[in-house]
């Protein structure tokens, strides 16, 4: 039931003790070892001394991912190359990549992190996991297999991609455990009932750890059902470690922040100040234990709240509620804030359109235009002009009253928009193009 009991169902003082220590034990990390913090902290006039309780960490300055960009590569490591056993970096696709360093006991770390999610989905050393998220600079593929191992799981490295294979091995090597996207287990799922099977009754698969990108309830509950499995939520970034930062036990009532190695406040991204639990803000994360690239006071911009009501799984560790998206994917419709997996909640509500979707973004004159580009299903009569302009009017309507926006609904063909096999890309932004 837990990977690590002792940890996992520590009483909060005990592990509020254990966080403090090892917060001091970070900054000091940090002051000591990394340029950038040293300047910072030496300008906001604190050092790691002044930390006398967790909340004190507000005292400390923030770091962002420009930080990082302005370091590149190595600028805000705290350990020699000799003790660096892995990197990782960011794709670069917005900026300047950002690279995190790894030690081996932060690896180990990693891995521990990731097999708590392994065994909230009742998994054990009896279980075969099947990781399809993309191996290489991605954390995904190596996090999810670092948890494999340390749970003692048989592995299964498919990475992403060659979908026909990933559902031939979930059958034919009785997989229990998938993981990897929640667009791209859509896809495996939607693959294999093609090929002919039902995954849900015909495969062994149990469980499944699915994270990365936001996931509408409605989404995940068509990828629960179609593969027949609980679905635990997985968190984290990069800069911070990768996934297993939280994950989400079987109460579904949010994800486990793995809070002996993290200390996570949700503040107010326009004042900055930090907010009470509860309320809804930027998640920022102070890393506890990681040796090669501590992170204090992290911003990440992904929008949460924290949650601090007892969990009747019987860990201990505060949750993070399911993520909306970051601030910088967030919409404004005409003056309305929206996250494009709020409209894939509204989508999914319709039988007759399918689980994919595309926001094309252009400019009209000086204003933003939204184009929402939905597929219908394959049994869905497209041709038949009265039927879709009923659909088309149900959509903007659902739309309007739910989220208060409108936005101009293109029916493609179904099959037509891409099928992601790592993270969907549901926003085209092309506002800054000629057009
Ligand atoms: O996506 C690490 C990861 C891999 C997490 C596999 C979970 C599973 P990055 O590529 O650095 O790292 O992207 C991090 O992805 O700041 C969030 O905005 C988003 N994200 C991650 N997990 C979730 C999730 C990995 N469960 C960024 N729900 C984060 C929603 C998520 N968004």
């Amino acid at each position: 039931m837990y990977f690590q009991p002792e940890i996992e169902t520590m009483p909060r003082e005990e592990l509020r003790k254990l966080q403090l220590e090892r917060m001091r034990e970070s900054l000091r990390n940090a002051y000591e070892n990394v340029p950038l913090y040293r300047e910072r902290f030496d300008a906001a006039g604190v050092t790691p001394d002044d930390l006398e309780s967790l909340e004190d960490i507000a005292k400390f300055p923030f770091v962002v991912k420009q930080d990082m960009r302005d370091n590149y590569p190595f600028g805000m490591f705290a350990r020699e190359n000799a003790d660096v056993a892995r990197i990782h970096a960011s794709s670069g696709t917005t900026g300047q990549a950002t690279v995190v360093g790894h030690t081996a006991n932060d690896l180990a770390n990693w891995g521990d992190c990731f097999a708590r999610g392994i065994a909230m989905v009742g998994g054990d050393e009896n279980s075969t996991i099947q990781v399809s998220y993309g191996y290489g600079l991605f954390t995904g593929g190596l996090g999810a297999h670092a948890g494999g191992e340390a749970m003692g799981c048989t592995v299964i490295p498919t990475s992403s991609g060659n979908t026909k294979r990933q559902v031939q091995m979930l059958k034919d090597c009785k997989t229990d455990i998938l993981a990897c996207t929640p667009s791209y287990a859509l896809l495996i799922a939607d693959t294999a009932i093609e090929m002919g099977y039902d995954p849900a009754t015909e495969f062994q698969i149990s469980g499944g750890i699915f994270g990365a990108e936001p996931c509408s309830e409605n989404m995940r509950q068509e990828i629960a059902d179609k593969l027949g499995i609980q679905y635990c939520d997985a968190y984290g970034l990069s800069e911070i470690m990768g996934p297993g930062v939280a994950m989400e036990c079987a109460e579904r009532g949010g994800l486990h922040i793995a809070e002996d190695q993290f200390y996570c406040e949700i503040i107010d991204p326009e004042t900055l100040e930090v907010l009470p639990d509860g309320e809804v803000g930027e998640l920022v994360i102070t890393t506890l234990t990681r040796e090669c690239s501590p992170m204090i006071r992290y911003r990440t911009r992904d929008v949460t709240t924290i949650n601090a009501e007892p969990c009747a799984c019987g860990r201990t560790h505060r949750k993070i509620g399911r993520l909306l998206g970051r601030t910088d994917d967030m919409l404004i419709i005409r003056g309305v804030n929206v996250f494009p997996s709020q409209i894939e909640q509204v989508i999914t509500e319709f039988p007759e359109i399918a689980t994919q979707y595309q926001i094309i973004l252009t400019m009209n004159g000086p204003l933003d235009h939204v184009e929402l580009q939905v597929e219908t299903e394959p049994d869905f009569p497209i041709d038949e002009v009265r039927r879709l302009e009923d659909l088309r009017n149900r959509l903007a309507a659902a739309l309007k009253s739910n989220l208060q926006v409108a936005v101009d609904i293109k029916f493609v063909e179904p099959k037509t928009i891409a099928r992601s096999e790592g993270k969907a890309k549901r926003v085209i932004d092309l506002r800054g193009e000629n057009q």
